[in-house]
């Protein structure tokens, strides 16, 4: 093996699609024997039990009473340095630019530039909302241009960032993943029949119910579909517009037939009891959710929205249509879901592209060229043959 590396690892680690991927690729590098050091607020909440190489720096925030805000960035890039110091860090990883880069930046400036690395990866919002922000646009420049190495989950994403901020230095492509031997089709013929009668399809939706969601579309095309297919409609997650979302449904009349589930943590077994995923999003650079059904054999029904047709291949894995075009949206799904040969088509299709295009081994290889390539360290990676 190359060098064994000390890698620091900082995310939000308690929401989001970019604190998933973030621990997930501690855990994977700690398994190939990588020492992982996570410098976050609180414990990354899909760590898990104790595992070995893998060690947890919380940071703390002065409250000063002069302070009207207390500076959570600073008391971060303060320990990102403490730690670097203290284990002897070779790199530093990102996730998230807002304030993530900025900080690494700033630790970086106080162990001295040539003792760190520092690699950022974006992940959506940080660009696609956040430096449309004028207030932000320049430091989210300054924190990617002081990175050593910039990744994305997608070439959408890479274009939009060179679009707004005028970037010009390499950014890389790094595609999510999902572990496999997590994601895959779950026996679930109990948990389904809690939900759904033998005759009736499960259309699910799973998000952070924020407006890029369009959450109102999921239920605008449900609408649809259960008039034509016996159908539920199962909602994964919470966030602002779920009183608004309920509200609809309501007034619909499809009390009965939709089901909210809340917040859960066996995302696997949960997606395993659907027929079709719809993500309708606005903005999605990446849309992991989309991946974590593919990989349990799960079509998406969703938009053609930022990295989401990078993921979903029309036709095959899925059907994308405009932005809140719900008819189109409706009628693909009611298509699938009535033509079982296709539906099996689809189904193997999915897990065959999961496997082999978004399989944890091949992404983690990738993230360890690009660390050992920021150190000046010759080494061969083989690129993993994903079965
Ligand atoms: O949706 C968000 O704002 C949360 C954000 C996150 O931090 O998880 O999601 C983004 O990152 C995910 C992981 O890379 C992607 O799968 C999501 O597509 C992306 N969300 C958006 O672009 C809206």
């Amino acid at each position: 093996m190359a060098k064994r590396l000390k890698i620091g690892i900082t995310c939000y680690p308690t929401l989001g699609g970019s604190g998933v991927v973030a621990t997930e690729l501690g855990k994977l590098l700690a398994e190939k024997g990588h020492e992982i050091h996570f410098i976050t607020h609180s414990v990354p909440f899909r760590l898990g039990q104790f595992q070995k190489n893998i060690f947890y720096h919380e940071v703390e925030v002065n409250d000063y009473y002069v302070f009207r805000y207390p500076p959570y960035d600073l008391s971060l890039a303060s320990k990102m340095a403490q730690v670097v110091k203290m284990q002897n860090l070779d790199v530093l990883h990102v996730h998230y630019a807002v304030p993530h880069a900025v900080c690494a930046y700033l630790a970086k400036e106080m162990v001295g530039a040539d003792k760190l690395k520092t690699v950022t990866t974006l992940h959506g919002t940080d660009i696609t909302v956040l430096a449309q922000d004028v207030s932000l646009k320049d430091l989210i420049r300054m924190g990617i241009n002081r990175s050593d190495a910039v990744t994305a989950v997608s070439n959408d994403l890479i274009r939009e960032t060179r679009e707004l901020l005028d970037i010009e230095k390499p950014i890389e492509l790094t595609y999510n993943f999902v572990d496999k031997r997590v994601y895959y089709p779950r026996e679930c013929s109990s948990l389904r029949s809690d939900f759904a009668a033998k005759d009736e399809k499960i259309l699910m939706h799973i998000s952070n119910f924020r407006p890029v969601k369009r959450v109102h579309d999921v239920v605008d095309i449900f609408n649809k579909v259960s008039k034509e297919v016996p159908s539920r409609l199962l909602f994964v997650g919470e966030g602002p517009d779920l009183p608004k979302v309920q509200m609809q449904i309501r007034e619909l009349g499809l009390q009965d037939r939709v089901h909210f589930l809340g917040k859960q943590d066996d995302v696997a077994q949960v997606i395993s009891i659907a027929d079709v995923l719809l993500l309708p999003s606005e903005k999605e650079s990446f849309g992991l959710v989309a991946l974590e059904a593919m990989a349990c054999g799960v079509p998406t029904i969703g938009s053609i929205a930022g990295g989401i047709p990078e993921l979903v291949t029309h036709g095959e894995t899925g059907f994308l249509s405009p932005i809140g075009d719900t008819d189109s949206m409706a009628y693909n799904a009611i298509k699938l879901l009535r033509n079982e040969d296709l539906y099996r088509k689809f189904r193997e299709a999915c897990l065959y592209r999961a496997r082999h295009e978004f399989c944890n081994d091949l992404i983690t290889a990738e993230y360890e060229r690009i660390y050992y390539k920021v150190l000046g360290i010759e080494a061969d990676i083989p690129v993993p043959v994903c079965e």
